[in-house]
C-alpha cells in the first residue's frame, strides 16, 4: 500500500515490518554504545525528543548551533556504523519511491515518549537537497504534520504507524514539518515509545 502526499513524498505503508527482526536488535546495538540524549538547541530549549545517530556523520545541536559530526559529542568516539540492515532497508525504500542509488551516510534516531513532540521545522543542515530523505517510524503511533514551504502554511496530519516508511525528495524536501504529541499507549514489541528512524544523505 503506497500513498503519494504531494509529487515528491510516499508513504509507504508496513514497508518495513519484515525488517523489524533485523532492526531492533542492530539498534539495541548502537543505543549501548551511542545512548539516547536530549540535545539542546542554540537557543538553550532542551528537546523533548531523545536522539542518538548512527553512520558516518551524525546530527548534532548545542549552544554552538545544529550540526553534522564524525564524532559523538557525548563520548568522543565515531557514531556506531550503520547496520547493512539499515542501509539495505532505506535504499529499497529510495527505490521504491523512484531514488535510485540513495547512499545515506547519516541515519539520526528520534525517541518519542508519551508526551513528547517535533514542533515544525524544516532540515536545511544539509549540503544535499536533490537527494530523498527516508523516514522509518517503529513503536507507538504518532501524528506527522505535512507543512508547506511556509511556516505559517496549513500542515496536513499524516497517522504513521509501526512499519511505515516515508520517502521525501524534489519538491517536497525543504517542506515544514513536525510531530505532535505523542499519545499515551502501548506497542507490543517497543512498549510506550516511538522510535523514528531518518536516513540521510548529507553532503
Ligand atoms: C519532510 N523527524 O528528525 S520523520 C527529523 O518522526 C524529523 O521523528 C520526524 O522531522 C520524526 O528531522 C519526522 C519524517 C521527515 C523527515 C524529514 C523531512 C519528513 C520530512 C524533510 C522534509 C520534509
Ligand atoms: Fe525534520
Amino acid at each position: 500500500r503506497q500513498e503519494q502526499l504531494a509529487s515528491g513524498a510516499f508513504v509507504l505503508r508496513a514497508f518495513a515490518l519484515p525488517c523489524v527482526p533485523q532492526l531492533l536488535p542492530a539498534l539495541a546495538l548502537i543505543v549501548h554504545a551511542s545512548p539516547f540524549r536530549h540535545l539542546v538547541t542554540p537557543g538553550g530549549f532542551r528537546m523533548s525528543v531523545a536522539m542518538t545517530c548512527c553512520g558516518a556523520l551524525g546530527w548534532t545541536s548545542d549552544r554552538r548551533g545544529y550540526r553534522y559530526s564524525a564524532i559523538d559529542p557525548d563520548n568522543g568516539r565515531h557514531w556506531p556504523p550503520m547496520p547493512p540492515s539499515f542501509l539495505q532497508l532505506a535504499q529499497s525504500a529510495a527505490a521504491k519511491a523512484g531514488y535510485d542509488n540513495f547512499m545515506p551516510e547519516a541515519c539520526l534516531i528520534n525517541r518519542y515518549a508519551p508526551g513528547t513532540r517535533l514542533t515544525l521545522h524544516q532540515d536545511k543542515d544539509e549540503l544535499d537537497y536533490e537527494a530523498p530523505i527516508v523516514s522509518v517510524s517503529l513503536g507507538v503511533p504518532a501524528m506527522f504534520l505535512f507543512g508547506g514551504h511556509e511556516r505559517s502554511d496549513k500542515a496536513a496530519r499524516v497517522p504513521l504507524f509501526h512499519g511505515d516508511v516515508v520517502v521525501w525528495g524534489g519538491p517536497d524536501r525543504l517542506r515544514f514539518h513536525g510531530i505532535l504529541p505523542l499519545k499515551e499507549a502501548e506497542h507490543p514489541l517497543l512498549g510506550r515509545q516511538r522510535i523514528n528512524l531518518t536516513f540521510r544523505k548529507v553532503a
